[in-house]
């Protein structure tokens, strides 16, 4: 298990789960969606690195906004904490019960509601998979503002309640500015509005995107979504040195502004990594570089972009900033190009034990910390740097044969601290979950903290909505 989440104890003043809760909720969800069965709770009550495993005995799979309505109100009657689930993808801890709360998962809740074809605006429940509205858009000529390497099982609802990052955001910002509307529970607040600009009192809705379960549940999403244009090209390249990445990025923002849609980078370590350990994955490129990047463009004009990303392929070669570089020929060479990227966390499973930090820092800060980290962890680990460039976010990853308190003691508090001391944030996109809720200080002034405190106690006053998760446990002692 984790250390910090080993720390805590279970808070006495919620109640214990009886015979009458579980008929009370069959009573409002029908028997078959209060799911008591082992083998099914064993899987909800674990997350996805399988780092975190909490004892929930009971799984509630509300069909629509008012039966999660019915279940919070119950649970807050009977002081029952509950943890918010959606496709239990996230990296935090936070998607799963630390004790014996009661898990609540909208996955039921999948339906498309509506889309609108000339705003582009999409209404669907939150429970929807990601790349089902991705398969879903694509029939109308549309694309989601958001990808990321857990399409396949995540929940819109999830990575509304996450702030989900992800391979685009470069391109068309965070869920911020996309996401239109939730409708969040206890009492409905219904927010799902359909406008672009509607400045009427503050927007509530901001508060749901990133709050990771706990000021409420997200049962729906408006979201604006993106014309699918006729030319996406990938180019995959390798460079010598982090400071040559910096540059090109700085280039590529400069030459390619217009049409770039993804700058993510890799280091050799996890491109060791990623060949090791997933089948089918080779190098693109014919030599071993220290870094890797891959750009994307998408735009309306198929000769045009490709000729644009080609001759900056050239120019930087010239230039001696790229040693290497290939665009993707077709869409399957494409894929084959993002595998590589969107495997590391994979990979990273498959390699033993992981201690995961996703940092927003500086451009110029990103490799001093991988290299930092090199230094103090010599032969105890395997450290890799990758991610979001484009975005200034870092995916910075531990890999070693287990989890130990030694290994541990050198990472943390250190990676906080050097992340604090530049001016950075601990969570650039995953979320606080279990893993950082005591470490917020290093991004937030307690002042900052102290209103969102006063935030959760104003929507969720009994605490039930995802305890131990996000903020501080010492700001809720009673
Ligand atoms: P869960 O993991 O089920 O839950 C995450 C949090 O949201 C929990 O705190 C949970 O309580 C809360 N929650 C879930 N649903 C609701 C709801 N309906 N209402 C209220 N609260 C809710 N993240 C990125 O940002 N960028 C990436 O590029 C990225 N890539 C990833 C790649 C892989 C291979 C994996 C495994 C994960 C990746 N993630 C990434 C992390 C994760 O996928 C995201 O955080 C995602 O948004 C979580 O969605 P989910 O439906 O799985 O939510
Ligand atoms: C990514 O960008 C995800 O690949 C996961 O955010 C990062 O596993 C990680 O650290
Ligand atoms: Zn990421």
């Amino acid at each position: 298990g984790s250390s910090s989440a080993s720390q805590i104890e279970r808070k006495p003043l919620f109640s214990s789960l009886d015979s009458k809760d579980v008929s009370s909720f069959k009573e409002i969800l029908g028997d078959k969606n209060v799911v008591e069965d082992e083998e099914r709770l064993e899987t909800a009550n674990t997350d996805w690195m399988k780092k975190y495993k909490g004892s929930s005995k009971l799984m509630l799979l509300p069909k629509n906004t008012e039966e999660v309505s019915q279940i919070l109100q119950y649970c807050d009657s009977r002081r029952l904490a509950v943890v918010p689930q959606g496709g239990n993808t996230g990296l935090v801890g936070g998607s799963v019960p630390v004790f014996d709360e009661v898990i609540i998962n909208v996955g039921l809740m999948n339906k498309v509601l509506a889309f609108d074809e000339v705003s582009g605006v999409l209404v669907c429940e939150a429970g929807c998979i990601l790349e089902n509205l991705a398969t879903f858009l694509d029939t109308k000529g549309f694309i989601m503002p958001l990808d990321l390497g857990a399409k396949g099982s995540c929940h819109i609802g999830g990575n509304v309640s996450t702030n989900a990052g992800g391979l685009r955001l470069i391109r068309y910002g965070s869920l911020h500015g996309t996401v239109l509307a939730v409708t969040a529970n206890g009492n409905v607040l219904d927010m799902l509005g359909t406008l672009r600009k509607d400045n009427t009192g503050y927007d509530l809705k901001h508060l749901f995107i990133g709050s990771e379960g706990s000021l409420g549940i997200v049962t729906k999403v408006s979201i604006l979504t993106q014309p699918k244009l006729s030319s996406v090209n990938l180019a995959f390249i390798a460079c010598k040195d982090y400071l040559s990445c910096q540059k090109i990025l700085v280039e590529a923002k400069k030459n390619l502004g217009e049409i770039l849609s993804a700058f993510e980078f890799l280091d050799n370590n996890s491109m060791d990594l990623v060949l090791n350990h997933l089948d089918g994955v080779r190098n693109p490129v014919s030599s071993t570089e220290n870094f890797y990047i891959l750009i994307e463009t998408t735009g309306s004009d198929e000769t045009n972009d490709r000729e644009k990303l080609e001759a900056f392929l050239l120019k930087s070669l010239e230039k001696g900033l790229v040693s290497d570089g290939v665009i993707a020929q077709d869409i399957n060479q494409a894929s084959s190009f993002w595998r590589i990227r969107e495997g590391i966390t994979e990979a990273l499973q498959k390699a033993g034990a992981v201690y995961k930090y996703d940092l927003s820092l500086p451009v110029e800060e990103i490799y001093n910390i991988v290299n930092d980290l090199r230094r103090r962890l010599g032969e105890l680990a395997n450290v890799m740097g990758y991610g979001h460039l484009g975005d200034g976010n870092l995916h910075l990853n531990i890999s070693a044969a287990d989890y130990n308190d030694k290994l541990i003691g050198l990472i943390e508090p250190y990676v906080y601290e050097w992340t604090s001391k530049h001016r950075g944030s601990i969570s650039a996109e995953h979320g606080l979950g279990v893993m950082k809720a005591n470490e917020i200080f290093y991004s937030k002034s307690p002042e900052t903290v102290a209103i969102m405190a006063s935030i959760k106690k104003l929507l969720d006053p009994k605490g039930i909505l995802n305890p131990y998760k996000v903020l501080p446990h010492s700001l809720f002692s009673h």
